[in-house]
Formats: structure tokens, sequence, C-alpha cells
């Protein structure tokens, strides 16, 4: 749509009845053709979008509504897909989505066929780089900036990233090598002190102290007059002339500058003049730029500013109140927390680690109990499994709580740290299994088969609440090695906790029911699905290759038992977004899909004994 198809649509259908201006965006250029003055009413457009669809389909709300006005300025300064915008984790880019051509599928957000939660490169040409996991952004960036020069583009590569994604070490190792690499970046460091949960350690401490340094907001008030006085009349063919004085008028920071970024800031986040005008500067720039913004997370929504942890990413919620629907059993990470808390009473070696999630593995219940035994590290969790091998060497009994799709980063440290040295580290995979709405990048399918092939580890599955907390009881008192658990996200079956957890032994599996023709192998939460097939055959949560099917088949075929196997469990390809039953029906990880596989071996079972994993 050009300029005047936008103005032309808006002045008729205005007159008609009052349409919103947010209707007329079908594109970035339809921001660009807004006038100044319409922007204000835009960003409270957006935020009222987000906050009624996102109560229906849940979504990554706090992070959103703070980068309504980010998101404005940038596509009126910049121009995708030409110009890229790589975001850090890209959960904050809705409102990317809503000015890209996907405001009309905007409700379809996170549901099965709809909209992805994060940026995909399949979703759009406006995503240039999907991301779901932290720390990426950089790295990804600067490999786009320099296949650009040396292709001889123009085009601008815009990184967005979170104060928190300053925590992952590997942002880090980008930001080493972009001087060297590159001379057109930009970096906007969106600051709304806010990870999940507060943001935690040194680099969270210092931009804390570039902000509540006493000259900023002098300095602040003075820029701004100064940015629009001299960019906001003249433009940017000024801009070298008062590079100069812009910076003096800032507050320096040495550490970006010391890595070889030109720092900027800090500066309202929600101000899109000034960030208008700043960005139109720093295209300008032949060096590579880093701009602190800061935002505040959950803006224009009351509950989410007063709860932001809880409105990072939810499900649906009453909009007046922010009210969710309470879980009716508790969940798995809530009993961890707990049991862990109640475990560490005795155990005075005990210590549990979290890599920036302390509500969603359930520890916030442990830090509270014991804060000097409670380590968030931040988003690092090759760090948090180093630092676990280091506990484990002083006799302290670590408990690492991570998510089954995080614990990817950490695969070496699980081979050459924990494995190799037999260290006794406890790691705890959250969300193992189907993770639903967040899709491929955060279902957690993977673990048996990055696990079970690397020896020394022991690895369970708990069927449900109650021999969770014998797992955990175990794993307190498991000295021979490393031992990991995987539970699913949400509750089990409700099963009521006995008082006293019991001691299990490893490597014993537990008969439920004696039988012939079939023998049914169930694994964790998929036991419900096993028991109603034979009532049930077991089946997996997660993927069939190298999954815990492939180990049955590989010990029958060991002991030389010549028997078909039917194995159940997710295919060989990434799985999409949805809600769990949904998935599962379309993916056959059902009772019903298992006896259609089972049936017709039982039928043959003259001479063949069938078994299923
Ligand atoms: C490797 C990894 N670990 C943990 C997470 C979970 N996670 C998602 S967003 C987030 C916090 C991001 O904070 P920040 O980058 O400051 O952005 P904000 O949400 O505050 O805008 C975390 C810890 C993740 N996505 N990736």
């Amino acid at each position: 749509m050009t300029k005047s198809d936008s103005s032309e649509n808006h002045q008729t259908s205005a007159a008609v009845a009052p349409r919103r201006l947010l209707d007329g965006i079908r594109s970035p250029a339809d921001i660009k053709a807004l006038s100044e003055q319409d922007l204000p009413q835009l960003a409270q457009e957006v935020r009222d979008e987000l906050i009624k669809v996102l109560s229906q389909t849940g979504g990554h709300l706090g992070p959103n509504l703070g980068v309504v006005e980010l998101t404005i300025a940038l596509h009126r300064v910049f121009d995708t897909p030409r110009d890229r915008f790589v975001m850090d984790v890209s959960h904050q880019g809705y409102v990317h989505k809503m000015f890209t051509g996907r405001l009309d599928r905007f409700h379809t957000m996170r549901q099965f066929g709809g909209l992805n939660g994060f940026l995909l490169r399949t979703e759009s040409e406006h995503d240039c780089y999907g991301a779901g996991h932290a720390g990426t952004a950089l790295s990804a960036a600067l490999g786009m900036a320099v296949g650009r020069d040396l292709r001889g583009g123009d085009e601008h590569i815009v990184v967005v990233a979170g104060d928190a994604a300053f925590t992952c070490g590997i942002s880090y190792e980008a930001l080493n090598n972009v001087k060297a690499h590159t001379k057109r970046f930009i970096v906007v460091l969106n600051d709304n002190e806010w990870s999940i949960a507060k943001n935690v350690g040194a680099i969270a401490n210092y931009l804390n102290s570039i902000v509540t340094n006493p000259t900023y907001a002098h300095l602040h008030d003075k820029a701004r007059d100064f940015v629009q006085a001299i960019l906001g009349k003249t433009g940017v063919q000024l801009a070298h002339k008062v590079e100069e004085s812009v910076k003096g008028l800032l507050v320096p920071s040495v550490i970006f500058e010391e890595l070889g970024l030109r720092y900027y800031g800090p500066i309202d986040g929600h101000d899109i003049p000034l960030l208008t005008q700043t960005f139109e500067f720093l295209k300008t720039q032949e060096e590579p730029v880093l701009l602190h913004i800061l935002t505040k997370k959950g803006k224009g929504y009351e509950p989410a500013i007063k709860q932001p942890d809880k409105f990072h990413g939810l499900g649906k919620y009453k909009i007046e109140s922010g009210e969710t629907a309470p879980t009716p059993t508790p969940t798995y990470s809530e009993i961890i927390g707990k049991t862990l808390a109640k475990f560490a009473e005795t155990n005075q070696k005990l210590v549990a680690i979290t890599a920036a999630m302390p509500s969603g593995t359930g520890l916030s219940h442990f830090a509270k109990a014991h804060p000097t035994r409670y380590f968030d590290v931040g988003i690092a969790e090759e760090h948090a499994t180093l630092f676990a091998c280091g506990l484990a060497t002083q006799g302290m009994t670590p408990f690492l709580t991570i998510y089954s799709t995080f614990f990817q980063r950490a695969y070496d440290m699980a081979i050459h740290d924990i494995a190799i040295q037999k260290l006794n580290v406890r790691l705890c995979m959250d969300r193992a299994g189907l993770s639903g709405d967040d899709g491929p990048t955060h279902h957690g399918l993977f673990d048996i088969g990055y696990l079970r092939h690397i020896p020394n580890w022991v690895h369970m599955q708990p069927k449900n609440e109650d021999e969770f907390v014998d797992m955990l009881w175990t794993m307190a008192h498991y000295n021979s090695g490393p031992i990991a658990v995987r539970y699913p996200r949400g509750s089990g079956t409700g099963a009521k906790i006995k008082p006293e957890p019991r001691l299990l032994e490893i490597g014993k599996a537990e008969v439920v029911q004696h039988g012939r023709d079939v023998a049914i192998f169930g694994l964790g939460n998929m036991f419900e699905v096993a028991e109603e097939a034979a009532r049930k055959l077991e089946v997996e949560d997660h993927v069939l290759h190298n999954g815990f099917g492939c180990a049955v088949m590989e010990h029958l075929h060991s002991q030389m038992i010549n028997t078909p196997v039917v194995r159940v469990g997710w295919p060989d390809h990434f799985i999409e977004h949805g809600a769990v039953p949904i998935l599962r029906k379309k993916h056959g990880i059902t009772a019903d899909a298992l006896v259609e596989k089972v049936l017709p071996l039982l039928r043959k079972k003259s001479s063949l004994r069938p078994s299923v994993a």
C-alpha cells in the first residue's frame, strides 16, 4: 500500500465509522506514511490489541508492551525486509508481526496452524532470523553484516536484544569480534531491568549504575533537546558534525566502547521522536554502535507492570484483573521447588541452580527457603552446568534445574565435564516432552537421545508426581556419578505424594501388569497412554530416533531376542506449535494410535510375540 492509499483509506473509513489507525497498517510503508502526531494513537491501539488478543491466546505480553514505541520507530526509519531486524529470543516480535502483514492473523498467535510466537524465517520475509533461545542475535547478525559487506551490500543490520541477553556468554563472544569484522552494525540494548525474573549479576548491576548515574536525568533532558533541535530540523546531513557533541551529552560507558562499539544512551525507549531521530543518526555511522534504551516491561497494562515475571509469558487471563486460571494440581515444577527445599532442611550440602528461570523451574520456592544455597546465574546454561560441576567437586549436592530444550546448550559439558569426570551432578530437565504452543524451539523432545549414549549417566522419567519425588530423593542420595530426571510441563496424573519418599533401585523397571502376547514399555508421562492401550502400551514423549524405544530394541537385540517392536513417539521432523492434545492426535501419540499399530502384529501372533515401546 502506498502513502496515498493508506491515508485515503483512513479518511474514507473514518467518515463512515471511527477506524483504528492500526487497521490501515498492512506493511511498514504504512507506518512511515502516518504523521508524527498519529503515532501515540497507534501505540495505544497496538497495546490494546496485544492485551485483548493475548488474553485469549496467551503469550509474551510484558516484553511486547515494552517495545511498542521501539518497533514503531524501527519501522519508520529502516526498511525491512531489505534492512534486517535480528531480535534476541524474538519473543518481543509480536508488534513487528502486526506491522508486517500479519495483523489479520494475529488472533491465531501460538494456536495450531496459526502464527508462531517467535520470529520464523518461513513465516515472513520480514523475519530474517528465527529464534526462541536467548543470546543468538548478536552472532547471527554479525554474520549477516559480514555477508553484506562481502557482497558489497549497504542494508542495515539492527540487533534488538534485552538486558538479559547480555547475561549470555555468546553475546560477548560476538561482541569480541564485531569491531574486527564490520563497520556498520547497530545494536539496540532494550533495558527493562528484567529477564523473566529480575535480571541478575554484575552486568545487570553495571547497566543499572549507568541508569542511576546522578547526572543521567539532567543529561538525558539535554540530549533529548539537542538531538531534536539539531537532527529533527536539519535531517541527517549534519549528523557527522554533531556526532561529537551528541556523544558529549550522553553518559559515557566504558564496557561497550572497550569492546569496540560506540555507546549511545541511555535514552527513553518510549519516546518515539527521540528514538526515530536517534536511529536516523545511527544509520549514518560508519562504526559499530550500541544504543542503550530504557523501557518498561508491561507498559500500559497495570497487572503486567505489577507482576513482570508472571506477565513475561502466560496463558489466558482476564483483561480487567490479569487473573489466570489456577492449575488444578501442583505442577512438576512446583513439586520440585518445594521438595528440594524440604530435602535441603536436612541436607546442608544441597544447592539448587537455575539459569534465569526461577519461577519456570519452581526454584522460587527453594530460593525463599534457602537463599544462600540458591543460585540464579542468568541465561547461562553452560556456565550453570560447569558451576554445578565445581560444586560437585566440593562434595556439595548440586541440583541443576534447566528446561530440556535449554540444556541442549550444555551438551559438551554433559560429556566433557560431568560424564568423563563422573561428577555427582543432578540434572532436572523440566518441560521434557512437548512444550505445546511455544513450538519447535521449546519442545523437549531430544534429551533421551542426547544423553543416553553418554557413558556414566543415569536417566529417569517418573510416571506420576509420587514417583517424581522418589526419583528426587534417589538423586539426592546417589553419589556414583551424573543422574538426570526428565519431567513434563504442567501437572501429572495428580497422584497423591506419600509422606516419606523411597529410594529407587537404579536400572530396574516396574512391572505394572503381567500378560502374554505383547510387552508394553511405558516411559514417564506416557505411562497413562500406555496403560489405556494395554489397557496400555507405553509410548514416549520424545522423538523416535535415539529414544526409549531404540534403547528397548537395542537391548532386545543384545539379548538375541527376536521379536517385532512397535515404537510410538514423535516423528523425525520438528514439531510445530499448538495445543498438546491436537499435536498428539495429529502425530499419533495416543493410545488408539498405539493399539492400531499393535493389532496387526497381534493378528499374526501365532508366530510372533511383539513388544511395544
Ligand atoms: C537459552 C535460553 N534460556 C532461557 C530462555 C528463557 N527466556 C526467554 S525470554 C528470557 C528473558 C529475556 O529477557 P530480556 O532479554 O531482557 O528480554 P525482555 O523479555 O526483558 O524484553 C528468558 C530467560 C531462553 N529463551 N533461552
